[in-house]
């Protein structure tokens, strides 16, 4: 799901309401801006954003994302390199990323919970993706105080 405005992943593109449904983007809630604007003061080399977007994804156990660059939002938070951040809640994924569309030259690393991913400045556009989630790796603690259910959660905040 998105929250403040709604990505449309068939058009690629941001708009105000959900095209299946036609409703409004929930507003992102202060407490979830205050997490990512504080994950993105500590990486003082990039500029800080006001988020604008949170794009929520669920990945079940076998769950991916193929190789792709995040290149859909403006013009200008593009080539002023604004960071986007990402937060991993359940399953471990294996990330990929690199500086091409291809997964064998792709560097891989694990996010586990709580991880913070950020890419911004002139990692803003690199190659990216998900190869796979891996089962039963969520820590248990978050399986008990939450209920979570297997797989994984990732929340993405940009800046239009
Ligand atoms: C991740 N997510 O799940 C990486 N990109 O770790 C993304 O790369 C992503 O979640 C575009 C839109 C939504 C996403
Ligand atoms: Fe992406």
């Amino acid at each position: 799901m998105s929250l403040g405005k709604n990505w449309d992943p068939t058009a690629r593109s941001y708009g105000p309401t959900r095209p299946f449904d036609g409703a409004q983007a929930p507003t992102i809630p202060d407490a979830f801006k205050m997490i990512a604007q504080t994950a993105n003061s500590t990486a003082s080399e990039f500029p800080q954003i006001n988020p604008d977007i949170c794009i929520v994804n669920y990945y079940t156990n076998s769950g991916k994302l193929g190789l792709h660059q995040d290149k859909d939002e403006s013009e200008s938070s593009l080539t002023k390199g604004l960071p986007f951040i990402s937060i991993s809640i359940g399953d471990t994924a294996e990330f990929m990323f690199g500086d091409t569309r291809d997964k064998d030259q792709a560097t891989k690393i694990n996010l586990e919970s709580g991880d913070v991913l950020i890419l911004g400045g002139e990692s803003r556009l690199l190659f990216h993706g998900v190869s796979h989630v891996k089962t039963n790796t969520a820590p248990s603690w978050l399986k008990e105080e939450t209920g979570i259910r297997p797989g994984r959660i990732n929340l993405t905040f940009r800046q239009y």
